[in-house]
């Protein structure tokens, strides 16, 4: 559909505008990032690249693996050239929501170990406040037994709601690749993003924020039109 046309569009921009033979790449999760690895994969094959990836989830390895492409981490690789990968809503000063697909965490720390970070959408996640598209709210991970306390703190600073995620193939609430859980925090105004991020993570017990504030060197958005737009 026309959605799919404009991650792939989006995806194949930002590989063939960023990844270079040779290089160390950051794999993000979701949908959008499939594209992006299968155009890194077909550029493998035809010889004109030779580059390691790193994941950001059990999805983004397996991903890795069954694209034939070569799979590393930050064991061995500590130091990225580029990552790669989507977001939930994009804001007009580039703060990102992530973590709809519960990968947040090794997302983060991926895009803080790279040396630029590529963000790839459709044009839905172009938003100039946060909120305005992306109503499922900013996914916080959190250590389980932290998540009450955690979600009344939240709420009590804040405002809004900080609701645990609930999976939908498994009895009782989603449990990260990392073995925590996920509140998602409807918030009900515009904050400040970079100093609610700080305070969010210095609570005892959280673990990360999807609040991507001041990471993001370009996005990629893949337009109705057939277009992209990048944003630098
Ligand atoms: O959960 C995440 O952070 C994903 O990267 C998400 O934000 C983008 O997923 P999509 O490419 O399937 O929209």
């Amino acid at each position: 559909a026309m959605v799919d046309a404009a991650k792939r569009l989006a995806a194949r921009a930002a590989v063939d505008e960023y990844v270079k033979n040779g290089q160390k790449v950051g794999i993000g999760s979701g949908s959008t990032i499939k594209f992006a690895v299968e155009r890194i994969a077909e550029r493998t094959k035809d010889e004109s690249l030779n580059v390691v990836c790193v994941p950001t989830s059990f999805q983004a390895r397996e991903l890795i693996l069954s694209s034939g492409l070569v799979l590393e981490s930050l064991d061995t690789t500590p130091v990225l050239d580029v990552a790669i990968d989507g977001a939930d809503e994009v804001d007009k000063d580039f703060v990102l929501i992530k973590g709809g697909g519960g990968c947040l965490t090794q997302e983060k720390i991926v895009a803080a170990a790279a040396k630029k970070f590529i963000v790839i959408a459709d044009y839905r996640k172009d938003s100039t406040l946060l909120g305005e598209q992306y109503k499922k709210g900013i996914p916080v991970e959190v250590i389980p037994m932290a998540r009450v306390p955690i979600k009344r703190k939240i709420e009590s600073n804040f405002g809004g709601k900080a609701e645990l995620r609930m999976a939908i193939n498994k009895a009782g609430p989603v449990v990260t690749d990392n073995g925590n859980f996920i509140l998602d925090w409807k918030f009900d105004k515009v904050h400040k993003w970079s100093e609610v991020h700080k305070e969010i993570k210095l609570m005892p017990g959280v673990v990360e924020t999807g609040l991507f504030v001041d990471m993001t060197n370009a996005v990629f958005f893949g337009l109705e039109d057939g277009s992209v737009k990048t944003k630098l």
